[in-house]
């Protein structure tokens, strides 16, 4: 790596990510079951129909990879709690044996030394709640504050930061208009209502935090960059449409308490009733910003499909295993774009950036270049917006292993550390290494 952790500013947090449905082992400790058991049982939606039973059985296993984050130099661990481990039904009855399996890795995280940056969706909606319409029904926002009270009063005392919510615009746009994850619907009112109602119980989970005495909260949003296929003022028009879309709808609300006009215009029709009224709750303070990046899109217009009229163009760069193009400048934009714009001094953590890479055991190692050069260029370009001026306080690699990758199934690999799915052994790759060598040096 071309960095050192001396490179960056005193008390620059460097840690991994997961999330729980794709490491745990859903079918351990009682949990209940949850959209994305039910998505994956349906033909045609994941890979070889695979589902988070067994995941990583990181449940069993999370003092030896922890271990590894410790031995790795890092100074934090990003994790999520599953709603549907600690409240089977979404609401009502609380599964002891979820929360205590929290407390154990929670206790573990600190015995080693390592932050926790707490997560409270990322993404597994209980079964009995999204047989209620999930994120299109208004209630949605009292059942998630229900649950974050409940989880946060048993670990609060010793979190070091909470997110309430990964990547909204794939817990709604994703996954309620292009159907690509869970629950998979294709629909506009559908989606209209998510994307409200994902931020309104983003606020509602606030305030209960506030009111409990839970500090340190912020929220996880993911930004793509939109770049136009062409020069064309359509395809210019389509990439600023599809920016507002993915990158400006979130942190607007929540920044400013607007929603992008030109979002509005294709959504106003569908809103929830009185959507107005609670964006005065969406813009309430937050205390950090997570940014998760991963790449850019070229975006064409699509003049014979209707509103956003908006397709993607493969680009030339070069592409992960998740055929993402590779584009370290698009984090330095959004990081000092946000800062400028949206967030000014206040800190903001890269929470995710990471590439998949179809990663094969040689002689009981793994040889990754491709990720080094990532990981590296990456983090510089990280650095280069601390430099523009912009507060980054932390970067967390995803993944610290390779886990479930939703509708992918367990075939794109992301970890720094390798998992047999078959054996479950994890074997740190030459990326673990070398980052951790940069950590320590
Ligand atoms: O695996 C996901 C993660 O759950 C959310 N952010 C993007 C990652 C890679 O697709």
């Amino acid at each position: 790596m071309d960095f050192t952790r001396a490179d960056f500013p005193q008390g620059f947090t460097f840690g991994a990510a997961t999330a729980a449905y794709q490491i745990e082992g859903h079918k351990f400790g009682g949990a209940g079951p949850t959209h994305w058991d039910t998505f994956a049982a349906t033909p045609g939606n994941v890979v070889r129909a695979e589902d988070g039973a067994l995941a990583c059985d990181h449940y069993h296993r999370y003092e030896a990879d922890l271990d590894l984050l410790k031995d790795a130099g890092m100074d934090a661990y990003r994790f999520s709690t599953s709603w549907a481990r600690v409240m089977p039904e979404g609401r009502g009855p609380v599964n002891e044996e979820g929360l205590d399996f929290y407390d154990r890795l929670v206790d573990a995280m600190l015995e080693r030394g390592l932050k926790p940056y707490q997560t409270l969706y990322h993404w597994e909606m209980p079964s009995a709640l999204s047989d209620l319409g999930g994120w299109t029904n208004r209630d949605v926002a009292g059942w998630f504050g229900d649950f974050t009270d409940v989880i946060t009063r048993r670990l609060g005392d010793r979190i070091h930061a909470t997110a309430t919510i990964n990547e909204p615009w794939c817990v709604a746009f994703l996954s309620h208009f292009i159907g690509a994850h869970a629950p998979g619907t294709r629909d506009i009112r559908a989606t209209a209502r998510a994307m409200h109602h994902v931020l309104l119980a983003h606020a509602e989970a606030m305030e209960r935090m506030r009111a409990n005495g839970t500090q340190n909260l912020g929220i996880v949003l993911n930004f793509d960059r939109a770049i136009p296929a062409s020069d064309a003022p359509e395809d210019i028009a389509a990439a600023g449409l599809q920016d507002g879309i993915f990158n400006r709808w979130f942190i607007e609300a929540i920044t400013k308490g607007t929603y992008p006009e030109v979002v509005l215009d294709g959504f106003s029709p569908h809103m929830p009733k009185g959507w107005e009224d609670d964006l005065k709750r969406i813009n309430q303070p937050i205390d950090w910003l997570g940014v998760n990046y991963y790449t850019r899109n070229q975006i064409a217009s699509d003049p014979d499909s209707p509103w956003p009229s908006i397709k993607p163009v493969a680009g030339p760069l070069p592409k992960t295993q998740m055929g993402w193009e590779i584009f370290p400048d698009g984090l330095h934009h959004f990081l000092t774009w946000l800062s400028k714009n949206y967030v000014g001094d206040m800190p903001i953590y890269v929470t995710e950036n990471g590439m998949a890479w179809g990663d094969v055991i040689e002689n009981g190692a793994v040889y990754d270049p491709e990720r080094i050069s990532y990981i590296n260029d990456h983090i510089l370009a990280a650095k280069r917006a601390i430099e523009d001026g912009a507060n980054v306080a932390g970067f967390f690699y995803w993944s610290l292993l390779d886990n479930y990758e939703w509708a992918e199934g367990y075939e794109k690999r992301f970890g720094i550390v390798h998992v047999d799915f078959e054996t479950l052994k994890r074997t740190p790759k030459a990326s673990y290494h070398e980052l951790a060598a940069a950590l320590k040096a």
